[in-house]
């Protein structure tokens, strides 16, 4: 068996954990195969709530090499995510601020992906660059990127690789993450050796998913499903302040957290001599460098309000789920009556959860278009249906489009214009199947 069964909360250690969602027994969601074939294996799918902290957690841990050491979802494929990335590398500047910020300021990337976010830092003057990322095909194209990597998963080996930053990123990674005391720990250990020093964390948000009822967002790698409460708990038990938080739209709603030691050692400002070997090094409250912004308590005070404290709204989202589940068969199912052609677009990995959760096979939709080289000609585990690249539209002409990165619909939706002149209809799973 390469998976554990959770039985304590990973951020409270609590073992009043509660179901609130099963959704089966599911393929893992990348774990795209070579042929259709029906030889892979499945792991159940459920969602626990802790009484305790508000964490929703997965029942089980699927082995990490098992699922990460060859990964084939490339960050870079999207301009939007560039961007975003881009947005993130330009505010980190601002933050930082002259003084601090130097081309040889170290940034590290945790979970790097192909190099997409490291690439951004680049852009802006950034040159002390470095990539930890565990799978083997993508710390080769942070090489050819020309990035220092470290290869590994971020853990108590790898921290020490590279022993102090100026800013430590992880965007959509904590959520993958069993030991998340041990992955906040290490990163607090190499923000404490650099003066000004700080960390952005970047996470899907739980309110969102669960108001935009984004279930299919729920697979094998995201074991935890992040509210505000339990991160702040986590960041403050390893020694860590949020001073500033965003709410962002990428991936259908995130949450971006900044945080920094409460202190930092600094030179004494006045010494009787003046002179820099006379200093002495003390310790300085990192609030005067960053304030705690606004932004933490509204947050907080909004989470309040969503009801997500209480275990009920988490079962009032799983029979929404199965609304879901029950007019995306009947659409599907009429268009097939109707000899439609139907196609789906991203390759996702939520795409795996909404298609076997949904019964959903490749006589629905023929083939889902994927513009990543390292997905086409693979298969979806679990309902056969192929992953081709994006000349197959032209050849088919399809009537539907299945919006399967949901998330990117703008961008996708652009890239496939001349056929929506042509008539071509998109269908949005979530958070109502919707035609448009
Ligand atoms: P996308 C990802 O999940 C990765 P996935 C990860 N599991 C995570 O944590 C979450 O995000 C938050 C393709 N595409 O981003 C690329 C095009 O072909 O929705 C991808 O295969 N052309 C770490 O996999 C897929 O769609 C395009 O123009 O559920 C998008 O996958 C665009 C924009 C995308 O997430």
């Amino acid at each position: 068996m390469n998976y554990r069964i959770v039985t304590n909360c990973r951020i409270c250690n609590s073992t009043r954990l509660r179901k609130y969602l099963d959704l089966g027994n599911l393929p893992l969601a990348n774990g795209l195969l070579n042929y259709p074939s029906t030889e892979f294996r499945r792991y159940p799918l459920q969602v626990l709530f802790c009484d305790e902290c508000s964490l929703s957690q997965l029942s089980i841990i699927v082995d990490p090499k098992t699922l990460y050491k060859d990964y084939p979802y490339h960050s870079s494929v999207s301009e939007t995510f560039k961007k975003h990335c881009l947005e993130m590398a330009n505010t980190v500047k601002e933050i930082l601020g002259p003084k601090e910020c130097t081309p040889l300021s170290p940034i590290l990337d945790i979970a790097a992906n192909d190099g997409c976010l490291l690439e951004q830092f680049k852009a802006v003057g950034f040159e002390w660059l470095v990539a930890v990322e565990p799978a083997e095909n993508l710390i080769k194209e942070c090489e050819k990127k020309g990035l220092r990597t470290v290869k590994g998963f971020w853990n108590d080996e790898t921290a020490k690789i590279v022993p102090g930053c100026d800013v430590i990123t992880a965007t959509n990674v904590l959520a993958h993450v069993d030991d998340v005391k041990g992955f906040v720990t290490n990163i607090a250990k190499s923000l404490s050796r650099v003066r000004n020093s700080f960390c952005v964390i970047e996470f899907p948000y739980l309110v969102d998913l669960i108001s935009k009822v984004q279930f299919d967002t729920i697979y094998h790698e995201h074991l935890s499903y992040f509210l505000f409460k339990p991160i702040k708990r986590l960041f403050k038990e390893c020694g860590l302040r949020i001073f500033r938080v965003d709410r962002l739209s990428i991936h259908g709603g995130s949450l971006r957290i900044y945080a920094c030691h409460e202190k930092y050692q600094d030179f004494e400002k006045s010494t009787s001599s003046g002179k820099d070997y006379d200093k002495k090094l003390v310790d300085v409250p990192s609030e005067d460098v960053y304030p705690t912004e606004k932004s933490v308590k509204e947050l907080e005070r909004f989470e309040k309000t969503q009801n997500l404290y209480d275990f009920k709204t988490y079962q009032k989202f799983a029979e929404k789920i199965l609304e879901i589940k029950d007019f995306l068969q009947k659409l599907l199912l009429d268009l097939k009556r109707k000899r439609k052609k139907v196609v789906g677009y991203g390759a996702s990995a939520k795409g795996t959860t909404l298609l076997n959760y949904c019964n959903v096979d490749s006589t629905h939709i023929k083939a889902i278009v994927d513009d990543t080289k390292a997905k086409q000609g693979k298969f979806i585990p679990g309902c056969k249906i192929p992953i081709v690249s994006k000349d197959y539209l032209d050849k088919e002409q399809p009537d539907y489009i299945v919006l399967l990165s949901w998330n990117f619909s703008t961008e996708i939706i652009q890239k496939t214009l001349k056929f929506k002149e042509r008539g071509v209809r998109y269908i949005l799973p979530v958070p109502q199947v919707e035609v448009l």
